[in-house]
């Protein structure tokens, strides 16, 4: 039924780049960390095409936002969404074209004159990215239970200001509670971000599963002392040991090879002068494994190592837990319908895993799950220069029309 619907390209990139000049940074790409003044203009202008579509929106006590259309029964939506925060340099794309691709859904229905038996839903998630507050997808794990509002709200951002303010600052607290959701079944469209569709020249990614995901926060305590006349013997050096440590990451990563990476992503330095040996060192290290078991064997590794290198170079350790998310399996039907709704519209397809999280692992804690891959050139994101081919777009967003329709009917 409906299989010569089809959504609206340009339509869908209009919104994409009208979204994107929020937070546009000068050389291209865009800067909206979660729960900024740029947030709250995103926020702003995407309820408020949710309203011109005629959805009834709401919000919860977590920010997240959701635009409801009524189907001809009642009960628990079909949701799709995704999240509109970005990193500090991303693009307009990763997050961004799981709402407005829900959206172009939407408005294709309304001009088709379709409705649906069971509601929809298009929904974005708070602090999807963690990028200022950890961990990543905040909004949606709140959402489905898995932190409480209350610890949400205490999360202190790296740059010292607690979620729970941000939200009240920006107005984004809504009256709905959160932890128990009701939703029918989620499907999320989402830029690969990384090479694999571009490299096996496949359209769309049918997700299985998303990768094993470990963030820690090491901060070293040394002595700072004069470069030129402390000899080597002596020193405490903050410093030197975060750098070892990276280098140790990197050594690590390649002995257990496979789908292991690691990424220190974030350092910080002080006193940060040629001439003092550093005293303090703050950095954070990512470690990923769709195999929840290595992954452990990696954070077992370098926690032996920095107890080691603390105990050589005298110096004190503080370690936190940013984020720690076992690898999530999809729904095996829904990735059967995510195949076979591209396989109908005549798109290659292949399984796969994802490397990135997404608000989806958290869906699928709740209610049948998967997500639709499209091609990352050079498998690029996180990153002003993160693009996708407008008929890549259409594509994945035509098999999220497919989806939706399917398991709305
Ligand atoms: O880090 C991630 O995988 C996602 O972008 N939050
Ligand atoms: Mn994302
Ligand atoms: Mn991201």
């Amino acid at each position: 039924m409906h299989d010569a619907l089809r959504i609206n390209r340009q339509r869908l990139i209009n919104r994409l780049e009208r979204l994107g000049e929020i937070g546009a940074l000068p050389g291209g790409g865009c800067c909206r960390l979660a729960l900024t003044e740029e947030d709250r203009q995103g926020r702003e202008l995407v309820i408020g095409w949710m309203h011109e579509l005629g959805l009834q929106v709401s919000s919860d006590a977590m920010g997240n936002v959701f635009g409801l259309r009524p189907g001809t029964e009642d009960g628990p939506p079909v949701m799709t969404g995704s999240h509109i925060d970005t990193v500090r340099t991303g693009g307009i794309y990763d997050g961004n074209l799981g709402v407005l691709g829900g959206l172009e859904v939407i408005e294709t229905l309304n001009e088709a004159g379709i409705v649906t038996r069971r509601p929809l839903c298009v929904a974005f998630f708070t602090n999807e990215e963690g990028a200022r507050f950890a961990p990543d997808m905040m909004g949606s794990l709140v959402y489905v239970g898995g932190m409480s509002l209350e610890d949400a709200r205490a999360t202190q951002g790296i740059d010292d200001q607690s979620v729970g303010d941000c939200l009240d600052a920006i107005g984004a607290g809504g009256e709905a509670p959160v932890g128990k959701p009701d939703v029918h079944a989620f499907v999320e469209v989402h830029i690969e971000q990384g090479p694999v569709l571009e490299e096996s020249g496949i359209t769309i990614g049918a997700v299985e599963k998303v990768q094993g995901i470990s963030w820690q926060e090491f901060s070293f305590t040394g002595i700072s002392n004069h470069a030129g006349t402390t000899p080597m013997r002596l020193r405490h050096d903050a410093g030197h040991a975060a750098m070892a440590t990276g280098a140790f990451v990197r050594d690590l990563v390649n002995r257990i090879g496979g789908d292991q990476v690691g990424t220190v992503g974030a350092f910080d330095i002080k006193p940060n002068l040629v001439n003092v040996v550093a005293n303090h060192a703050r950095f954070t290290v990512d470690l990923r494994n769709t195999d929840n078991s290595r992954l452990k064997q990696a954070e077992q590794e370098l926690q032996a190592f920095v107890e080691r290198l603390a105990e050589r170079e005298g110096i004190e350790v503080e370690h936190r837990t940013l984020a720690r998310f076992d690898p999530v399996p999809f729904d095996p039907g829904m990735v059967d319908r995510v195949e076979a709704a591209a396989q109908a519209l005549g798109h290659s397809v292949m399984r796969m895993p994802s490397g990135a999280g997404h608000d989806a692992q958290m869906l699928a804690r709740v209610c049948p799950t998967s997500m639709i891959f499209v091609p990352s050139v050079d498998g690029v994101s996180h990153n002003i220069n993160e693009f996708t081919a407008p008929e890549d777009l259409e594509a994945g967003t035509n098999v999220l029309l497919r989806v939706l329709l399917d398991l709305a009917e």
